[in-house]
């Protein structure tokens, strides 16, 4: 704030005063299925971004960013007279976000242009870097988003600096508010960690709840904040899904876990965040020896310098941050991280000094001229230049986790493999770091662009392309036939096909119907896809598969089964779209698919709440990692009850007399007056009794009666429980249903 006094509680118009969060901190809000909706986003409603990525004078475009590297701006001087370090670390840090557990984060969206990550203390003086590519960005407007704009300099800083890259793909579509639905931790100040650690206690880690206390937000720097668990950072575990050690860093803290400057530990930390990016240990020494060979880190004075992080700032500061009063307050006298070190003789070219120095030189612990805590080589060798005075030099420096490739045996092998093989370490970064910037994209028919490399990769979940079904619409009708002639009941047939679309996330686009991996391994195991059951209907669908003579993948088949199923139950037509190809065994990566498997899906009743997350905040997670609005939600929740499809057969929440009919019975039964829930002792599970009788009608979750409950979704249930609701209800549930089957299909849009 730029005054003392907080306004906000004051404040009676435009959107101030005490809300219904600061009431009711703890209540279900919905308010992430409400989010990057036509409202918001500010192109036409039909604007194709991908096409628009297309007609891209790509050549211009590089040329351009080429020539911004070296073209020096007085407001923010380039060191060493090129901007490639800062553009590169900027790439980084907007991809680095991403993390496998919920496919969240990342640089898919151009978020680092809102809270909290366009003012995180690690991405102090990237503000400088997006403001550098304005005119670019204004000169090519719609047909490049921020978001592809980011990485794509970190990829051409990166070539215009002796680097071969692995290729780029364009087609990232920005958004327009702060995504509300990635969890960056429960801590209220920056670089805390205070219950991000389970400490080997039942901390807040391991399922405690956020009581939250309005504390003010402080910012300070890496090296100011040693927290006192310093005892447990050898055995600490990090909340999941969090993939950074602290609040408000990308990934660990470079002076060490909590500023102990203690290499292996720093190691231990480095392979926890890096591993939930998606990243081993052999991609992870690439990534941190390719990024560390370029650029420096700024600690010319102590950071109090700084003034308020963008979001913090004064309105004139036009979305600037951290102005800084040191010195000229830029160039050589810039405060960034607070640390001060430059790895390499060649900071704005390619070459493998930094490992060779790594293990060339011992290290001596000194503190910057900011006071943190950072490693210069024990020798006499002045090698490295100066960023802006060319009369200076400076000995080898290295930060503590930089340490950790030397220090950590694993780290160890790997670097000093790569310090013999440069070679290799060039194409293990390029490949690492495509990765990084791809691996939130989804799969490649989301790609676009003249430069996406033609290798197919295991991580972008390919399908075999060989498999893609060919049919005609009398094929469909034939195949429908085929498949409800097999005495499979629609509802096990609707359970397949639900279970293999469901799988998908519109985080990272991954899962979905397309690729069938529903008959793979690790998908057809999981206790919430009914295994039993599924591989029945999978062994039906194979033989129509080979006695059909149609070219249909089983993608294909397990959805339409589904569609034919509805349609019988539902009695309304049900779209169905062919085109989708079946994925081998060998090009899924099973590790990486468990992170689909959700901990608890209100869909089909599977799972519950921990103590410190409820139910029905799994449900809302869960439908938004499906696209789902909160109406849509709802349906999908009503519909796929009232169809039997919780995934134990159990009778929760089945809240008709005519299981198996697609119907709005759900919420009519849920709002029926003459029922009273009662909670059964031990259980998440409710009795719904008759208020005069006292008998026993129903059985439901919290995942059910929140609809009833929280007034948002009631006031949705009461739509689709009037008495002029069931055709909508069905006709909804129909269209909701198609959404989800094609939820993966970036094929046809
Ligand atoms: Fe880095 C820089 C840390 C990884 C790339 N980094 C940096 C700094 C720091 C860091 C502290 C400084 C900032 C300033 O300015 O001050 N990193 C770090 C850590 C890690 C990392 C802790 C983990 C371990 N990086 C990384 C990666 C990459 C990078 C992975 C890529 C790939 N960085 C980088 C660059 C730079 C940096 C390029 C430079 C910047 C300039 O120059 O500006």
């Amino acid at each position: 704030m730029s005054t003392g006094e907080c306004p906000i509680r004051a404040a009676n118009t435009g959107g101030g005063g005490t809300r219904n969060r600061d009431w009711w901190p703890n209540d279900l809000r919905i308010n992430i299925l409400r989010q990057h909706t036509d409202i918001t986003y500010p192109y036409d409603k039909n604007f194709d971004y991908g096409q628009s990525f297309k007609d891209i004078d790509y050549d211009g475009l590089k040329k351009d960013l080429n020539n911004l590297m070296t073209d020096s701006q007085e407001w923010w001087p380039a060191d060493f007279g090129h901007y490639g370090g800062l553009f590169v670390r900027m790439a980084w840090h907007n991809a680095g976000t991403y993390r496998v557990q919920d496919g969240r984060g990342g640089g898919g969206q151009g978020q680092q242009r809102f809270a909290p990550l366009n003012s995180w203390p690690d991405n102090v003086s990237l503000d400088k870097a997006r403001r550098l590519l304005w005119p670019i960005k204004q000169k090519y407007g719609s047909k490049l988003s921020w978001a592809d704009l980011f990485l794509l300099t970190g990829n051409v800083a990166l070539e215009s600096m002796g680097v071969k890259t692995f290729g780029f793909a364009g087609g990232r579509p920005d958004t327009y508010e702060a995504d509300e639905s990635v969890y960056w931790g429960g801590e209220m100040t920056w670089l805390g960690n205070d219950v991000r650690y389970s400490d080997g206690k039942a901390g807040l880690a391991a399922g405690g709840v956020v009581d939250s206390d309005q504390s003010k937000q402080d910012h300070q720097d890496h090296h100011t904040q040693h927290a006192e668990t310093h005892k447990d950072i050898h055995t600490r575990d990090l909340e999941q899904p969090l993939a950074a050690a602290h609040m408000g860093l990308i990934y660990v803290n470079p002076e060490g876990p909590d500023g102990v400057p203690d290499p292996v530990a720093a190691a231990r930390d480095i392979r926890t965040t890096f591993g939930r990016m998606a990243m081993n240990d052999y991609e992870t020494v690439a990534l941190i020896a390719g990024g560390h060979s370029f650029g420096k880190t700024h600690g010319a004075g102590p950071s109090e310098n700084l003034g308020n992080e963008p979001q913090g700032a004064t309105i004139q500061d036009q979305g600037f941050g951290w102005s800084n009063s040191y010195g000229q307050g830029k160039g050589p006298d810039t405060i960034t991280s607070g640390l001060e070190v430059t790895w390499t003789k060649t900071p704005v070219n390619f070459s493998n000094s930094y490992l060779n120095y790594l293990f060339k030189y011992d290290w001596e612990l000194e503190k910057s001229p900011a006071g943190a805590n950072q490693w210069v080589a024990k020798t006499d060798d002045k090698i490295i230049p100066d960023a802006y005075d060319s009369e200076k030099k400076h000995k080898p420096r290295m930060l503590t986790t930089d340490l950790a490739l030397r220090y950590d045996p694993t780290y160890e092998k790997i670097s000093r493999h790569f310090a013999e093989n440069f070679d290799e370490l060039h194409d293990a970064f390029s490949r690492a770091w495509f990765k990084l910037l791809h691996r939130d994209m989804g799969p490649r028919a989301r790609w676009v662009g003249p430069e996406i490399p033609k290798e197919e990769l295991i991580w972008e979940d390919p399908i075999d392309q060989s498999t893609v079904s060919k049919i005609s619409d009398s094929d469909i009708d034939a195949l429908k036939k085929e498949i409800l002639n097999t005495g499979i009941s629609n509802e096990k047939l609707i359970g397949a096909a639900f279970a293999s679309a469901s799988s998908f996330r519109g985080s990272d686009k991954r899962g979905g119907a397309n690729g069938a991996r529903i008959r793979l391994e690790p998908m057809k195991d999981w206790e919430v896809n009914n295994p039993k059951q599924l591989q029945e209907v999978l062994k039906a669908l194979e033989g129509i598969q080979k006695n059909s003579g149609k070219k249909v993948s089983m993608a294909d088949l397990i959805v339409l089964a589904g569609c034919a199923a509805l349609e019988k139950v539902a009695g309304l037509p049900v779209p169905f779209t062919p085109g989708r190809g079946d994925a081998r065994q060998d090009q899924t990566d099973v590790e990486s698919f468990n992170h689909l498997h959700p901990y608890a899906d209100g869909f089909r009743q599977f799972g519950k709440g921990t103590s410190r997350i409820r139910s029905e905040q799994f449900l809302v997670d869960r439908a938004h990692l499906l696209n789902l609005t909160a109406p849509e939600m709802a349906v999908l929740v009503g519909g796929l009850r009232v169809l039997n499809q919780n995934y134990n057969g159990s009778q929760h929440g089945v809240l008709t007399k005519s299981p198996g009919k697609l119907s709005n019975d759900y919420f009519v039964n849920l709002l029926d007056l003459s029922t009273a829930w009662k909670p059964v002792e031990g259980s998440e599970v409710f009795e719904g009794v008759e208020r005069k009788s006292g008998n026993k009608k129903w059985t439901a979750t919290r995942f059910d009666l929140i609809f009833g409950s929280q007034p948002e979704l009631r006031a949705y249930a009461e739509v689709f429980a009037a008495s002029d609701a069931n055709e909508k209800f069905c006709k909804d549930f129909v269209n909701v249903w198609d959404k989800v089957m094609n939820l993966d299909r970036f094929d046809i849009r």
